[in-house]
């Protein structure tokens, strides 16, 4: 059977299969069915594909020229699912964004010297990275690497940033913040969960109860904000007063495992929330613009900005990216 050219890059604290559109199938059935072969997702341990087993290793990105004014590359986010054989394209990826430029330099679709507009398709919004930005450490990846500097245009979801219409929603006697700032979350509190937002990803894991109310959570809100494919998003974040010197601590569930750190456009669209007077968690947080995200593995340090209205004026982030191998793969 042919293989098919493909780049494996570590982008920020996740890990993707990036190919360029025009070798994969254009059919998306085909492609999905591709992918899945590829990643060997419906199997836990994903043991005849590259995938590794874990949602955050279980990432394509799929990279284009762009024909939109201003823009060089389209960029499509697909998340393959680990122990069911499915492909959702109803989630960005800001970890995997950061490989994006790097990739297309690779491939020859853009020149070196100048900063790469990148249209993320998922959401039909455009970004700019700027690489290599020095030698940067990030939490979650040992050692250093080439940063990547990643500014958005606009980020607001095709419902708006509340997209229930609500700053807070109570969905089964529990206030949550809906939003969606490049990644549709729920926002909750840890206490008004039972837990104390403190506790590691594998006891948060055994907690199936808890595992039981964020399904119950996220399915309800994911109602109200307008979501029909639930196969990814929304993500849920408990949120508890910060310990480590930032301006919150999370907990993410993506969408019921737990997240090691938290993700790019969650944690954009998290900051968003808790800046918000009146948002759930904004009294447990601390911070300004530059919003410093606890999560389990360290901290993940996002920019946002909104304006006296409400509306978002600027986000950004750095994140790192690496590339691993270059090579042909071979599908199932
Ligand atoms: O929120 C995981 C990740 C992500 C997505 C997820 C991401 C983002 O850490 O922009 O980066 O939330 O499923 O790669």
């Amino acid at each position: 059977m042919a293989g098919v050219p493909c780049m494996l890059i570590r982008g920020g604290t996740s890990k993707g299969a990036y190919f360029l559109a025009a070798d994969l199938p254009s059919d998306p059935a085909e492609r999905d069915d591709l992918l899945i072969r590829t990643m060997g997702s419906g199997d836990p341990r994903q043991i005849d594909g590259i995938g590794g087993a874990t949602p955050l290793t279980s990432k394509v990105a799929v990279v284009s020229p762009s024909s939109e004014p201003n823009v060089d590359v389209d960029y499509l986010f697909l998340q393959l699912g680990v122990e069911e054989a499915t492909v959702s394209d109803r989630q960005n990826c800001g970890n995997l964004l950061a490989g994006v430029g790097p990739f297309a330099v690779a491939r020859g679709l853009v020149p070196t010297d100048r900063p790469v507009r990148i249209r993320m398709v998922n959401s039909d919004s455009v970004a700019t990275a700027r690489f290599p930005v020095g030698e940067v450490a990030i939490s979650g990846v040992p050692g250093t690497a080439p940063g990547v500097v990643l500014d958005f245009d606009d980020t607001e979801g095709p419902n708006g940033l509340l997209p229930t219409g609500n700053l807070v929603d109570v969905i089964d006697g529990v206030p949550v913040t809906c939003v969606d700032n490049g990644m549709p979350v729920v926002v909750a509190r840890a206490a008004d969960l039972g837990v104390t937002g403190y506790e590691s990803v594998s006891q948060l894991a055994d907690d199936l109860a808890l595992r039981d109310r964020v399904q119950r959570l996220r399915m309800q809100a994911a109602a109200l904000m307008g979501l029909r494919d639930t196969t990814s998003v929304p993500k849920t974040t408990l949120v508890a007063p910060p310990v480590d010197g930032g301006s919150i601590c999370t907990r993410t569930f993506i969408p019921l495992r737990l997240h090691t750190s938290i993700g790019v456009l969650g944690a954009v669209s998290v900051a968003t929330a808790l800046l918000m007077d009146g948002g759930v968690g904004h009294e447990l947080f601390s911070g300004s613009s530059r919003v410093d995200v606890e999560h389990p593995t360290g901290h993940l340090q996002v920019e946002v900005e909104l304006d006296p209205a409400g509306r978002v004026r600027r986000s950004g982030v750095v994140r790192t990216a690496r590339t691993l191998f270059d090579g042909t793969v071979f599908p199932r």
